[in-house]
């Protein structure tokens, strides 16, 4: 007789001495002083656009694994705001919340972000999918005539973002960029972004993984510019399984896959409230996470 357990799941972090600095869908940054930040990320998940009433166990824990994972990989290319994920260096204020923060969080300098969403796409797929079919460009980039969706580009193309006022983001072409951020500084994070795709996808591509596209945020701090945010997640990135890529269609994602086929199961109308899963979904789902923290790192997530 086999018994499963499985780990807790976070799904909402509460901290109510801790000042909320920022929370997404899934991460909430808290304040620990005037220069350093507490990230977490929770087992929450997003799907179709809105978080799920079920978590998926470990999923915060490989997140934040994967980024230090790149952040390490990346060191000689770019600073990071990474301080230290390891609890027993936090602040004082902070170690009572150990048991919860433990494996899935980091303290981070508080960096002077840049307000563009930083997106690199080795394949064409989303809103660049889109934006080719009815225009032949993405952000203004002119691409080959008859791609495929889910096609390999060329070569990997930079795409700015801006977070607009619906929450969504908003393509926007390196021009506009250069009118918000200024030549320099859009020129430098354009030239960085290209560099740190084309390193973890040739690694990524290594390991069985395509790392579609990705998007990155930067900061600035007394060190200079940094990567912040989490980086080269699935939750940031597109990972398809590259022994199942076929272009001409949209791509099996690595992560959500069983989560999407479930909801198109049921038929939710993609309307709040977002649907609870079924144990047999998120248990199945954790393995997908636990197996890409595998693949990337070769290592096994520690417990
Ligand atoms: C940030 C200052 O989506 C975000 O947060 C959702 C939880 C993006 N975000 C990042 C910051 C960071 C980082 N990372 C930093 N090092 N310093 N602000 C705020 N929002």
């Amino acid at each position: 007789m086999t018994s499963h357990t499985m780990p807790p799941v976070l799904l909402h972090t509460d901290f109510p001495d801790l000042e909320v600095w920022a929370s997404g869908k899934v991460r909430d940054i808290y304040r620990a002083d005037n220069e350093r930040l507490l990230f977490v990320a929770t087992d929450r998940i997003s799907a179709f656009d809105y978080v799920l009433a079920t978590g998926i166990p470990e999923k915060g824990k490989v997140l934040t694994q994967l980024s230090i994972f790149w952040f390490d990989f990346l060191k000689n290319t770019v600073q990071n705001h990474m301080i230290t994920p390891d609890v027993n260096d936090y602040p004082p204020q902070l170690q009572r919340y150990s048991a919860e923060l433990r494996g899935r969080s980091m303290l981070v300098a508080r960096a002077e972000m840049v307000p563009i969403e930083c997106v690199v796409r080795g394949y064409i797929s989303g809103s660049a999918w889109k934006e080719y079919q009815q225009t032949g460009k993405v952000c203004g980039i002119d691409l080959p005539k008859g791609l495929k969706e889910s096609d390999k580009l060329p070569e990997p193309i930079f795409t700015p973002a801006t977070k607009a006022a619906s929450g969504h983001d908003e393509n926007i072409s390196f021009a506009d960029m250069i009118k918000r951020a200024g030549r320099q500084e859009s020129e430098r994070l354009r030239d960085l972004s290209l560099e740190i795709y084309t390193r973890a996808a040739n690694y990524a591509a290594a390991r069985g993984i395509i790392i579609a596209d990705t998007k990155f945020e930067f900061g600035h701090t007394a060190k200079g510019l940094v990567l912040a945010d989490e980086v080269l997640t699935p939750d940031s990135s597109r990972f398809w399984p590259a022994d199942r890529y076929r272009p001409g269609a949209a791509q099996e994602s690595f992560d959500k896959q069983y989560v999407r086929d479930y909801l198109e199961k049921i038929h939710w109308n993609k309307q709040p409230p977002a649907p609870a899963l079924p144990d047999e979904v998120a248990a199945r789902t954790s393995e997908k996470y636990v197996e890409a923290y595998r693949r990337l790192t070769g290592s096994e997530l520690k417990a």
